[in-house]
């Protein structure tokens, strides 16, 4: 696509940037509260809730099929970064390994330091959902959410858990820490779905 070197950067692209949005060049960092120190040795991701209870270690991550992602990334506060590259995991494959009970409609992403976001169970299983170790080829910094994040790229970024270490499946809607302070319970961001 040549049209796209000869764009200015920083250019709003309406095709790629929802309404409301401008880009921008870093990579801020948004974090409620302190990073979590989270080391890969006793890393552990745990499977709850309607599901058969499970726990992975770091290692069993890796063995999963790994692949290279790029994904827009779109924070509620307003700003949005095009084309981030990540390296990571399909959520559809690790959900091969997880058994899921039909009753199921719902889940919670939980991570290290207390965070926890809601997500209908068809928004986390679409298939370009993954989890993320690696930002630009190069391990993800903790501050990012390393060792590992989850990555919704059609819902605003604070669905994009950091730190993550587990799914809890539901029956019913249940709101995670911002969904309760009075954020969107879904957060679609070409509707604008910010605030409830
Ligand atoms: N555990 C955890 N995950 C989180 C957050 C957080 O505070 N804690 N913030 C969310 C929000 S609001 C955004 S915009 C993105 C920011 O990711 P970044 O810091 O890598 O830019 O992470 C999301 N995931
Ligand atoms: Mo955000």
């Amino acid at each position: 696509m040549l049209g796209k070197f000869f764009q200015k950067p920083g250019v709003e692209d309406s095709e790629r940037v929802p309404p409301g949005q401008h880009l921008t060049k870093g990579f801020p960092v948004l974090t409620y509260g302190a990073a979590p120190q989270v080391s890969i040795d006793t890393w552990e991701f745990k499977v709850s809730g309607l599901a058969t209870a499970k726990t992975f270690t770091w290692d069993d991550m890796m063995a999963l099929p790994q692949h290279e992602f790029t994904a827009d990334f779109h924070c509620v506060t307003r700003w949005s970064k095009l084309d981030v590259k990540w390296t990571g995991i399909k959520i559809s494959d690790l959900m091969k390994l997880i058994e899921v009970d039909p009753k199921a409609t719902h889940i919670m992403e939980h991570c290290y330091g207390g965070y926890t976001t809601n997500l209908p169970l068809v928004d986390f299983l679409k298939e370009e959902n993954f989890l993320a170790f690696k930002l630009f080829n190069e391990p993800l910094p903790p501050e990012h959410g390393g060792p590992m994040r989850s990555i919704i790229p059609h819902l605003y970024a604070w669905k994009s858990a950091k730190w993550i270490n587990g799914l809890e499946f539901l029956e019913r809607e249940e709101l995670g820490f911002w969904e309760r302070n009075g954020y969107h319970t879904r957060g679609e961001p070409w509707a604008e779905e910010r605030y409830s």
